[in-house]
């Protein structure tokens, strides 16, 4: 994989959003604020995943108030993957970042993280202090045990979302998974090649707004069915490229 440049620094900031309504807007306001505080080239695409309340119809005021913002609607819902999916297939710039469009992250803490761009060619940040209940840590940290050892992984925090990418790995690399898995193919595929990966520790606030689903049972069913599925898509190619 061909390493993109830092300078200029060209950077896609995108989030999804599903039903973020009480989110959405500060949310995007502080990404192209950082954003133009580290980018020479900047996008920040609002990724509405179909949703019903008003997060749309405000992205697209967003858009056409802000001129680095673009919103895009999945329709109908497709997914936390299918929403990274279209954030991923929308972004130009070099370097593609993205969060939460829930507020839960603080893109103030973007910044620190791209000089490590010079010595790495991604970054994935692991959650300091996880505001969820403990239920939802313990199987955080079972999900992560079992997936590190699947798939060599070996980062602290595989959902974590406070990612960096370069557009070219995007680019190469053929992404499935429409649920919550798709952090772990991605990162498994960017170990498969080679990419040397920073962790970094980030804080992670609670939500103030919106509803929380990501512990709805249907939604780990489906990640424990991708799960199976990605480790046979792995190996098969793997021993294809032996
Ligand atoms: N749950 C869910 N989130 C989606 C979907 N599409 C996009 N998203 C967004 O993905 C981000 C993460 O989803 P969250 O529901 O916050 O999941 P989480 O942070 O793991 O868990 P909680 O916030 O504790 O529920 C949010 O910005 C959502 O708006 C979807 O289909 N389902
Ligand atoms: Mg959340």
């Amino acid at each position: 994989m061909e390493r993109p440049p830092l300078k200029p620094f060209s950077l896609t900031i995108f989030f999804p959003c599903h039903n973020e309504e009480a989110n959405v807007e500060r949310v995007t306001r502080l990404a192209v604020e950082v954003g133009r505080k580290v980018a020479d080239d900047l996008e920040v695409i609002i990724v509405d995943d179909g949703s019903s309340d008003e997060t749309g119809p405000i992205a697209d005021r967003l858009e056409a108030e802000i001129p680095e913002v673009r919103a895009v609607h999945n329709n109908p819902n497709r997914g936390y993957g299918g929403a990274l999916q279209r954030g991923f297939s929308e972004a130009t710039k070099n370097w593609i970042f993205y969060t939460d469009g829930d507020g839960q992250f603080d893109l103030n803490e973007l910044p620190p993280l791209i000089p490590l761009l010079e010595d790495h060619d991604a970054v994935s940040c692991f959650r300091l202090d996880r505001k969820d209940p403990a239920i939802r840590k313990l199987n955080a940290f079972a999900w992560t045990t079992l997936v590190n050892a699947l798939f060599h992984i070996n980062l602290r925090d595989i959902d974590c979302a406070f990612k960096i990418y370069p557009k070219t790995f995007i680019d190469e690399t053929e992404i499935h998974s429409t649920g919550a898995l798709i952090d772990t193919e991605m990162l498994a595929k960017a170990r498969n090649k080679g990419l040397s990966i920073a962790q970094v520790g980030v804080h992670h606030y609670p939500r103030t707004a919106g509803e929380q689903s990501g512990a709805n049972p249907a939604v780990i069913l489906r990640a424990f069915k991708e799960l199976f599925k990605l480790r046979k898509n792995i190996q098969l190619s793997g021993r294809e490229t032996a």
